[in-house]
């Protein structure tokens, strides 16, 4: 790969795909390139600025006014080119608009709901994982573990009806993929999503979410808010779209990590307490949301380098959070350090609205683990989940032992 600068502007010109199968295999020798290539740098093939180091890639979520999510936070620009769907109220909103839309839903996922769902989500949790780690043998990770936990616990949390629920995470593919440009992931995830798409806008109807659901909670408190029943769909279409493909990523390679780190898995077994730890550690090490985009709405500098308006800027958020600028030994997955302040969840003012729920559920999870298994093996190679967006496993081949 070459890097060419420019001699006008000083910028750092990159040949390299950021949602090739290659970089999306193995994104960490060219995050080590693009931060080494200097603060901001231009991606020739997109023609878009990225940023890959921590303390730009924080200035850019922090500065909600000269980058911002209404333009799309994919490669599209929405002032160019229509949305594939109706524009997110959250993730694709700026203030005011968005902060009208966020209060509404902060009012709903509130540290006190969280606290009546512990008890539930962790006896859901124990009793999978005993149940798994009994079966013996070997076992998918993924499907066994990763994605049954999340399936289990989310949708009837929100209140979705039993029939129909492998649509979520086609969706959810779906969605994430459609932040990218339209390759061969685009199309594959527009085709098999395509289905999933009607299924989940009837679940997001008002009326639709069981009565005593987080669903029906958020059409009342839109509607009290003023919002009409199409924006308040909206909403509740935010958490169908964000909330299950992360989660079971993030518990995927969390299981991947343990696997690869065996003494890692020892720590967190000698102390069970360590689980919502080891998840934080799994959302900096692996970054389940690999990147997004903003778009500038004026002419500006980052770190001494013109911007222009209009410009797309790629954050790569996973490569910030292994920036040896911020990190110490940023390449090694340690659930014994401080990794608040990573930037996995984002930051600012679109901070991940349920990361309070992720980690509940990340929590719950690798806490039956530490104490229901006694040893972790990787049983084959894993094999990633190619997405323009997500870090995730298709399928992650173990051997446990019951404790
Ligand atoms: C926003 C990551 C789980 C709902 C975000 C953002 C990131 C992120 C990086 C920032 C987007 C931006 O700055 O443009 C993650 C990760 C998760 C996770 C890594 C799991 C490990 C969830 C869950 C839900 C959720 C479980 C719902 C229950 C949302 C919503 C937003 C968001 C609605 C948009 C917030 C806004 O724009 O104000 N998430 N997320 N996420 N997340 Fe999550
Ligand atoms: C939304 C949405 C969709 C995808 C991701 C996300 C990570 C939010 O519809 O608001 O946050």
């Amino acid at each position: 790969m070459t890097t060419e600068t420019s001699a006008l502007s000083g910028v750092a010109s990159l040949e390299l795909d950021p949602f090739s199968d290659s970089f999306l295999t193995n994104p960490y020798p060219a995050h080590e390139e693009m931060r080494e290539a200097g603060p901001v740098f231009w991606l020739e093939r997109y023609e878009l600025w990225g940023v890959a180091r921590y303390s730009e890639v924080t200035q850019v979520l922090v500065d909600h006014e000269t980058y911002v999510s209404s333009r799309g936070v994919g490669i599209s620009d929405f002032a160019k080119e229509k949305p594939w769907r109706p524009p997110s109220l959250l993730l694709e909103a700026d203030p005011p608009h968005h902060t009208k839309a966020r209060h509404v839903v902060s009012q709903i996922l509130t540290p006190k709901l969280l606290r009546t769902l512990k008890e539930g989500f962790q006896e859901r949790a124990d009793e999978l994982v005993a149940r798994v780690a009994a079966r013996g043998g070997e076992i998918d990770g993924v499907a066994d573990l990763a994605e049954a936990y999340p399936l289990e616990v989310f949708p009837d949390f929100i209140g979705l009806p039993k029939e129909g629920r492998e649509n979520l995470l086609p969706y959810g593919s779906m969605v994430f993929n459609t932040f990218g440009p339209r390759n061969s992931h685009f199309e594959r995830a527009m085709e098999r999503g395509a289905k999933a798409q009607g299924w989940i806008m009837e679940q997001c109807q008002p009326g639709a979410p069981a009565r005593d659901g987080l669903g029906a909670k958020i059409h009342a408190a839109a509607a009290e808010a003023g919002y009409g029943a199409e924006d308040q769909a909206k909403l509740l279409r935010s958490f169908l779209s964000a909330g299950v493909d992360t989660t079971v990523h993030g518990i995927g390679n969390a299981l991947e990590c343990l696997a690869r780190n065996p003494e890692q898995f020892a720590a967190l077994r000698e102390d069970p307490a360590l689980a919502r730890a080891a998840f934080e550690e799994t959302v900096r090490f692996s970054s389940p949301v690999q990147t997004f985009f903003r778009t500038t709405s004026r002419d500006t500098e980052l770190s001494g380098m013109a911007i222009p308006e209009g410009s797309k800027v790629l954050m790569f958020l996973a490569a910030a959070n292994r920036d040896p600028r911020q990190w110490e030994r940023p390449d090694e997955f340690d659930i014994r350090r401080k990794a608040a302040g990573h930037v996995g969840f984002g930051f600012g003012v679109h901070a991940c609205l349920g990361q309070m729920l992720a980690r509940l559920e990340g929590e719950c999870f690798l806490s039956a683990l530490a104490r229901h298994v006694d040893t972790i093996e990787l049983a084959g190679e894993p094999v990633q989940q190619l997405n323009n967006t997500l870090r995730g496993l298709d399928s992650l081949p173990l051997r446990l032992t019951a404790a």
